[in-house]
């Protein structure tokens, strides 16, 4: 296997200009600027959070009135669904799917260019909105009727809500598109499905989830359009039926849960075997159940619905299904905990990422079982319970395990290992202010606080919960500058900490190449022979007797 080390490589390659960036067809490049627009919306997003949190910290209001804060926290459900989480995870994808699966690039890098700046066109859209006076869709991210019909929302932000969504779905289908093609077709040989690794599967069952549910969203989008702007009247109380938008936009917006989480799954399920010295336990009923997960998450989305006066019958089925589908996540929790057991635990930053995504994503997932419970959900729709329950499974569950994987797949992608030291403060501050943030909010939904309010009268027993998840989530905002700080030390510094091939004793292909890769990924594609090819050219090397440098 080559093992040209960085630096020389370096030399040998010239150093790319912006030029080429800009009309870069290679996915690790479209890769790393899928991650890196992606993280500038997640800092965007985070400062809308911010002025969400100041403004509920105390009772009154405090800085911004409540249109100023519709807008806002609008503005960052969209940022944080559809511009950060969504792209972010196609961004990982990009980046490794080639590289695990021993091919030289995706299977279409032009159109794989074309996903990438059509992203940037759509959330320009929808930012645009901000220049347009009265601009900015003030609709939540559901944009439900009537808030969005044009009688009560005459504003052409709404508009170009709509619009930039449609751009970003067909972005993400034609990424789709090219996942599915290149994991069907371009694997290295002799990796048939059952060696592929976790994180390539998720992506696979990720992509045809994106393939069935984005069309649904852009056709309501659509119709959302015509009814503003045409005179259409489907979402129309009066000619339509504003419960039709409901279903249209679930049946898009509850696969998107596992769009945005099934990757991050494939994330810690890459990283526990490698940090327990173990292989992954349970390998084809973690896939079974990934696979399970993809279909059943097209049947629970009226979940969402329980107070919209469905057929008893219809929320009956929407219940148990919505139970059901815990069985395959409940699977795969049991795997990764038997992954652990018994193994040599290197408590690593990757690692402790992955174990908080554990925990974190346990107790999204159970909060969500609760609201499965129709009469309990009529109690909690529509409070803080909701905004607590999905942040444990998109912040608890997509972020921790994409700074895991920030933190382990780093040292492939540019070279140097971040800092370990640095990295334990940088989870440590988000743990707890994360806890602090969302836990209380819990609490706040028992107690009957609504989401989407700008204020709250004092004395109801809601300040000290507010007051706290306002101070947790400044913890989460330094500990996100301290992850800047290590990425930016650790890259600097004089005497980097070079990755090497394989820092961290891998498994899976990606490790058999140069760190960072070059632009043909592997100077010889790989020969195949189990889940773990670089366990066994290890272990080949280790029998040998010969020394690895
Ligand atoms: C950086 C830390 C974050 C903080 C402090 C935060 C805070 C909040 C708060 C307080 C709300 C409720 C606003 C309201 O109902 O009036 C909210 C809503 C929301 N957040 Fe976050 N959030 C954070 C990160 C995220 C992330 C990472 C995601 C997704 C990946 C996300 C997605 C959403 C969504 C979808 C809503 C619902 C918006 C709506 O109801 O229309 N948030 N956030
Ligand atoms: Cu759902």
């Amino acid at each position: 296997m080559a093992t040209i080390t960085y630096p020389e490589q370096r030399a040998q390659t010239q150093r790319p200009g912006i030029l080429d960036w800009l009309t870069t067809v290679d996915h690790k490049k479209i890769g790393i600027l899928y991650m890196v627009t992606a993280f500038l919306f997640f800092l965007i997003g985070g400062l809308m959070a911010l002025v969400v949190r100041l403004e509920l910290a105390l009772p009154g209001a405090q800085f911004i009135n409540a249109e100023q804060y519709n807008r806002t926290f609008s503005l960052h459900g969209t940022t944080m669904i559809f511009l950060f989480a969504v792209p972010m995870l196609a961004g990982i994808g990009n980046y490794l799917v080639p590289l695990q699966i021993g091919a030289r690039d995706m299977a279409f890098p032009r159109l794989n260019a074309l996903s990438y700046w059509l992203y940037i066109y759509g959330g320009l859209t929808i930012f645009a909105s901000y220049m347009v006076a009265n601009g900015v869709a003030q609709l939540g991210w559901t944009g439900y009727p009537p808030l969005s019909n044009a009688q009560y929302n005459p504003t052409v932000g709404a508009d170009l809500w709509a619009i930039g969504l449609i751009i970003i779905g067909a972005s993400s289908t034609m990424g789709a598109v090219n996942f599915v093609t290149t994991i069907l077709n371009m694997r290295a040989p002799g990796m048939d499905l059952w060696k592929m690794p976790v994180f390539t599967w998720t992506v696979l069952v990720m992509a045809f989830m994106v393939l069935v549910a984005t069309p649904m969203l852009s056709g309501a989008l659509a119709m959302q359009l015509a009814d503003r702007n045409l005179g259409t009247g489907f979402f129309d109380a009066q000619r339509g039926d504003p419960v039709l938008w409901q279903h249209l936009f679930w049946f898009y917006s509850h696969p998107a849960v596992y769009i945005m989480v099934l990757p991050a799954m494939g994330v810690v399920s890459e990283i526990l075997p490698v940090f327990s010295r173990k292989p992954i336990f349970g390998y084809k009923a973690i896939v079974w159940s990934t696979i399970a997960i993809g279909a059943l998450g097209f049947s629970t989305w009226a979940h969402h619905m329980f107070t919209s006066g469905l057929p008893r019958l219809l929320e009956a089925f929407f219940a148990l299904s919505t139970m059901i589908i815990a069985v395959p996540t409940g699977v795969k929790m049991f795997n990764w905990i038997f992954t652990m057991m018994g193994g040599k635990l290197r408590l690593k930053t990757p690692m402790l990422f992955t174990i908080g995504f554990l925990g974190m994503f346990l107790i999204g997932g159970i909060s969500g079982v609760f609201q499965a419970i129709m009469p309990l959900d009529r109690q909690l729709h529509d409070t803080y319970w909701v905004v607590a329950h999905l942040h444990y499974v998109l912040f608890g569950g997509t972020v921790f395990g994409l700074f895991a994987g920030f933190y382990y797949w780093i040292p492939k992608i540019f070279g140097f290992m971040l800092s370990d030291r640095i990295g334990k403060v940088h989870f440590w501050l988000t743990f707890i202010g994360f806890n602090l943030t969302f836990f209380p909010m819990h609490i706040l939904g028992v107690l009957g606080m609504p989401r989407r309010y700008f204020d709250y009268p004092a004395g109801l027993g809601y300040d000290g919960y507010n007051l706290a998840a306002t101070i947790g989530s400044f913890l989460i905002a330094f500990a996100t500058l301290i992850f800047m700080y290590n990425v930016l030390y650790s890259g600097l510094r004089r005497d980097k900490e070079w990755a090497g091939d394989d820092p961290w004793e891998a498994d899976t292909l990606e490790w058999a190449t140069t760190s960072p890769p070059p632009d043909y990924n592997f100077e010889r594609i790989p020969v195949v022979k189990s889940l773990r090819p670089v366990r066994d050219a290890r272990m080949a090397l280790k029998r040998s007797g010969a020394s690895q440098d």
